[in-house]
C-alpha cells in the first residue's frame, strides 16, 4: 500500500532549511526525508523499549559501531522506499542524489565495528531485546586521500551539518567520575530498525559534556579561558575515535574513553533493573547479560563491582557472583599487538578505587589459582596484575562465564594459543560463534537487480528475513538463469564504474574480471603479495607482448594506521604498481590498478556487488574471521584464499571445486618457518627476483623515502629485531600464482564461473548474522523474541 509523503516530506525539509523547497539544498532533503523517517518510528521505538524492559535483556558494549549510512537502510527496512522516491520526485528531486548526500557514520576502524552494526540490524529483525551502548565521537575514522600515491588523513566531522538518526537524551544523562575531572555523560540513541518488524531497536551513544555548562566563578573572576579549556577537555573524551585496527595504543585518553561509555551504560542498566525489580541488585545476572566486544569495554567488569560495592552496598561474594553471571567476553584477533594492557600507573591517577577493586580481584584469583594446584609461574602469567600493568583479556577470561572467537580456526587456536591456560582450567566457558553480516545491507539494499532476482526465483522475499532459504535456489540454476546472474554482474560493474569516475576521476574497462582486495593495510591481510603478483603479471606479459590475458581490473581500498609506517609504504607501492601499469600502452587494455580513496561502508556498497574475485590472501592462522569474505560470496564473487578465518568454512559450504584456495596451511606453518630462508625463495620461483629487484632499481619511486628498500628489506633480510618475512609471503608466492592464473583463466568459461558464483550465493546462509545471532542469544545471552 503506497502513501503520498509529498506534503509530511516538504513539511520537514522546509523546516530544516526555513526555505521552500524549490530553494533546499539536497542536503537539507536528506535532513528532512530522515527526520520524517525518525517521525514515523517514534511511537514503536518507544513502544519497543517499553516492552524489553521488564523481561530478561542483552546489552553489546563496544567502542565501535561502524553504521554507514543510515537513510536507504532504515527506508528499505520499514518498507518506505517507494513512496519516498515518489514523493522526492514530486518535489523535483531525484532519491539516489539525496541519498548520496549523507555522510557515513564510521564510528569504527573496520571488521569489529561493522560487526557490531550487523548484529544490531540482525537483532532488531529478530525482535530481540538487545541494546547496543558505545561512545558517539565527534570525528570518526579519519579521512583518507591519495597523494602522489602516499595517504593522507583529514578528520571526519560526520555529524557537523546534522544528523536526525541521534536523539539526546538529556533526562537519561549520568555522571562519570574520574580522580582529576568529573563529566556528565549524555546519551543520544539512534534507532535500529529490523525488516519487516515493528520492533525498533536502539543503539545507546555517550557524549560527554561539563556538569556545568561553565565555571561561572571561574567566568566571572576573570577566568575566562580557563572555564573554556576545562569544557574543552571533558569534551575531549569523545572527541576521536583511535585509528588503530587490531593494535592498541596505550594513551590515557583512550582509557577514559574505555571507562567513560561502559559507566554510564551500566548506570543506566542498573537504573532499569531498580525501577523493575526492586533495590535487590543479586539478580542482576538474570536479567542482564553484557557482552564484551574485545577488551575495549573489559572495565566494565571492575566497574560493575564499584557500583554494587560503593554504591549499592553489596559484598564483595554477592557482588562477584552478579559479575560472573553477567559478562561474556568475545576475542577478536590473536594478534599480540592487540591484547590490552595498561600501565598500573595511569589506573592508579586516573581511577584509584578501580585499581583498588582491580587488586582485590587479583588477590583472589592467585588465592583460587593456587587452591587449584598452579604453579607460581603459570599463576603470575594468568593474574590481572603482573609486570606493573593491568592485562585486560585476563580479567575478562577469569570474570566472564563465556568466551568465545569468531570463527571455527580462530576458537581453536584461542583454545590452543592465546588463551590455552585459560581453556586447561574453565574449558565449558569456551564457545565459537562465527561471524556474519547483515543481508539486509549487504545483499537487498547494495545489490538491487540480484535481491530482484533471488525474490523472482524464490518466489518471495523471504530470504531478507532468513538466509537458509536460499539453499532451496541451488537446483534452479540453469543456462538462462546463469546468464542473467552475469547480465547483474555486468550492470553492477557499469554503477562502480560510473561512481569511481565521478568520484575520483579513475576510468576502467567493464569487460575484465573485477580483482578486490579491500579491508585495512595490515602486513598480516598482505596486500603486498597482491600487488607482487600484479606486478610479476605486468612483467610476464611485456617478456611476451602476445600472451593471451583475461582482462583484468585490480581493485584495492584500504586505510593505513596513521603511525603504521610499513602500512602506508604498502599502500604508495601499490599506487606504484598502478602507475606503471595503468600507464604502459603494452598492458594498460589489458590489467589495470584502482586504489579506491577513502575506503569506507559506502564504497564497499558499490565495489562488492560488482566483484567477481574476492581476495582473502591472509597468512594463516592470522585473520580471526574476516567477514568481507562473506559479503562477496553472497554477492557471487569467488573466493580466492587461504585456509584462514571464515575462509575454513566457506570453503566448507561451497565445496573446493567452487572455490580457490592456496598457501601455506597454520598447522604447516611452525614447520615451515623453522627451516625456512626467503632468499632461496627470491632467487629460486619463477619471477619473484624480476619483482623484488623492481623495489629498487628505480622502476617504482617512493618519493626518494626509502620505504621500498624497507619493504624488500623487510621480506628478504629482516633486520636485527625481526627475522625477515614474517608473513610468509615469499613462501606462498609460487602457490598464490598458480592459483590466481588459474582462477582468470577459468573466467573465460562465463557459465560455469556463473554457476559457482550460484552455488556461493545459495549457500551464504550460514553467514548471515541472523545465524550467528541466533546462536548468540540462544547459547550465551538466553534472551527470547519480544515483538510489540
Ligand atoms: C577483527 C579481525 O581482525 C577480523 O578478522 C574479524 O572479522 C573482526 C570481527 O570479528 O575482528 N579484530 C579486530 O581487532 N579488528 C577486526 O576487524
Amino acid at each position: 500500500m503506497s502513501t503520498d509523503l509529498t506534503q509530511p516530506l516538504a513539511a520537514f525539509v522546509r523546516a530544516a532549511s526555513g526555505k521552500t523547497t524549490r530553494n533546499s539544498t539536497e542536503m537539507e532533503f536528506w535532513t528532512g526525508l530522515s527526520s520524517l523517517v525518525v517521525e514515523r518510528i517514534a511511537d514503536a521505538w518507544h513502544a519497543t523499549y517499553r516492552a524489553y524492559e521488564p523481561g530478561r535483556q542483552a546489552a553489546y558494549f563496544s567502542a565501535e559501531f561502524l553504521e554507514g549510512r543510515a537513510l536507504l537502510n532504515n527506508l528499505v527496512n520499514l518498507g518506505m522506499l517507494d513512496d519516498a522516491r515518489a514523493a522526492l520526485e514530486a518535489l523535483g528531486q531525484s532519491l539516489s542524489d539525496i541519498l548520496e548526500a549523507e555522510s557515513d557514520a564510521a564510528l569504527g576502524n573496520g571488521g569489529l565495528g561493522r560487526l557490531a552494526a550487523c548484529f544490531l540490524d540482525s537483532c532488531a529483525t529478530m525482535d530481540l531485546p538487545v541494546t547496543g551502548y558505545g561512545i558517539l565521537y565527534r570525528y570518526g575514522l579519519f579521512k583518507q586521500t591519495i597523494d602522489d600515491g602516499f595517504q593522507n588523513e583529514h578528520p571526519d566531522p560526520w555529524m557537523e551539518e546534522g544528523y536526525p538518526f541521534v536523539i539526546r537524551h538529556e533526562e537519561a544523562s549520568k555522571y562519570v567520575h574520574f580522580a582529576d575531572m568529573h563529566v556528565r555523560a549524555v546519551p543520544y540513541d539512534m534507532p535500529i530498525t529490523g525488516y519487516g518488524t515493528k520492533n525498533v531497536n536502539t543503539l545507546r551513544l555517550w557524549k560527554s559534556e561539563p556538569i556545568e555548562e561553565f565555571d561561572y566563578d571561574a567566568f566571572n573572576s576573570q577566568r575566562f579561558t580557563d572555564a573554556i579549556i576545562e569544557r574543552e577537555r571533558v569534551a575531549d573524551l569523545c572527541r576521536v575515535l583511535y585509528p588503530n585496527d587490531t593494535t592498541y595504543e596505550g594513551k590515557v585518553l583512550r582509557v577514559r574513553q574505555q571507562y567513560f561509555f561502559v559507566s554510564a551504560s551500566l548506570q543506566t542498566m542498573i537504573d532499569t533493573y531498580i525501577r523493575n525489580h526492586g533495590e535487590d541488585l543479586r539478580d542482576f545476572g538474570k536479567y542482564n547479560s553484557i557482552q564484551l566486544n574485545d577488551t575495549h569495554p573489559v572495565l566494565a567488569i571492575p566497574e560493575l563491582m564499584r557500583l554494587l560495592l560503593d554504591e549499592h552496598g553489596m559484598s564483595w561474594e554477592d557482588a562477584w557472583k552478579v559479575v560472573q553471571s553477567t559478562f561474556a567476553y568475545t576475542n577478536h584477533t590473536v594478534l599480540a599487538e592487540a591484547l590490552e594492557t595498561w600501565e598500573t600507573s595511569i589506573f592508579q591517577q586516573i581511577f584509584p578505587r578501580i585499581m583498588e577493586i582491580i587488586a582485590e580481584i587479583d588477590r583472589r584469583f592467585r588465592i583460587e589459582l593456587a587452591e587449584k594446584g598452579c604453579d607460581q609461574g603459570k599463576i603470575d602469567y594468568m593474574a590481572p596484575l603482573s609486570g606493573g600493568r593491568v592485562h585486560m583479556a585476563w580479567i575478562a577470561c577469569y570474570a566472564s562465564y563465556s568466551i568465545n572467537g569468531v570463527a571455527a580456526i580462530h576458537t581453536d587456536i584461542l583454545k590452543r594459543d592465546t588463551l590455552h591456560d585459560w581453556h586447561d582450567i574453565w574449558p565449558e566457558k569456551f564457545n565459537n560463534k562465527t561471524n556474519g553480516v547483515t543481508q539486509r545491507r549487504w545483499l537487498n539494499a547494495c545489490n538491487p537487480g540480484l535481491a530482484a532476482l533471488l525474490t523472482e526465483k524464490l518466489g518471495s522475499d523471504a530470504w531478507v528475513r532468513d538466509l537458509s532459504k536460499l539453499l532451496d535456489l541451488e537446483a534452479k540454476g540453469d543456462d538462462a538463469l546463469y546468464e542473467r546472474l552475469n547480465e547483474i554482474k555486468r550492470k553492477n560493474k557499469v554503477r562502480f564504474a560510473e561512481w569511481l569516475e565521478k568520484r575520483q576521476g579513475d576510468s576502467i574497462p567493464i569487460d575484465a574480471v573485477y580483482d578486490v582486495q579491500i579491508k585495512r593495510l595490515h602486513e598480516y591481510k598482505r596486500q603486498l603479495l597482491n600487488a607482487m603478483y600484479i606486478l610479476d603479471l605486468y612483467y610476464r606479459i611485456k617478456a611476451d607482448p602476445g600472451m593471451d590475458v583475461v582482462p583484468r581490473v585490480f581493485v584495492f581500498g584500504a586505510k593505513a594506521a596513521p603511525g603504521y609506517k610499513r602500512a602506508k609504504a604498502i599502500i604508495k607501492f601499490i599506487n606504484e604498481v598502478g602507475r606503471v601499469v595503468n600507464n604502459d600502452p603494452d598492458t594498460k587494455d589489458l590489467i589495470r590498478v584502482v586504489f579506491v580513496e577513502n575506503y569506507n561502508v559506502t564504497p564497499a556498497e558499490y565495489i562488492i556487488p560488482a566483484a567477481d574475485v574476492s581476495e582473502q590472501i591472509s597468512m594463516a592462522g592470522k585473520e580471526a574471521s574476516g567477514t568481507s569474505n562473506m559479503k562477496f560470496m553472497m554477492n557471487g564473487a569467488l573466493t580466492l584464499g587461504t585456509l584462514d578465518g571464515a575462509n575454513v568454512e566457506i570453503v566448507e559450504a561451497v565445496g573446493e571445486d567452487n572455490a580457490y584456495i592456496f598457501g601455506a596451511r597454520e598447522e604447516e606453518l611452525p614447520e615451515l618457518r623453522r627451516n625456512y630462508d626467503p632468499r632461496h625463495h627470491y632467487e629460486t620461483v619463477p619471477g619473484l627476483k624480476r619483482v623484488m629487484d623492481a623495489f629498487v632499481d628505480g622502476t617504482l619511486n617512493d618519493g626518494g623515502s626509502g620505504d621500498f628498500h624497507d619493504l624488500r628489506a623487510s621480506l628478504i633480510d629482516g633486520s636485527s629485531w625481526d627475522k625477515p618475512d614474517t608473513y610468509y609471503l615469499l613462501g606462498d608466492f609460487a602457490s598464490y600464482r598458480e592459483a590466481r592464473d588459474r582462477m582468470a583463466e577459468d573466467y573465460r568459461d562465463r557459465k560455469e564461473w556463473a554457476r559457482k558464483c550460484w552455488v556461493n550465493i545459495c549457500r551464504s546462509g550460514i553467514f548471515s548474522s541472523d545465524r550467528t545471532i541466533g546462536d548468540y542469544a540462544r547459547e550465551v545471552w538466553k534472551i527470547e523474541p519480544k515483538s510489540i
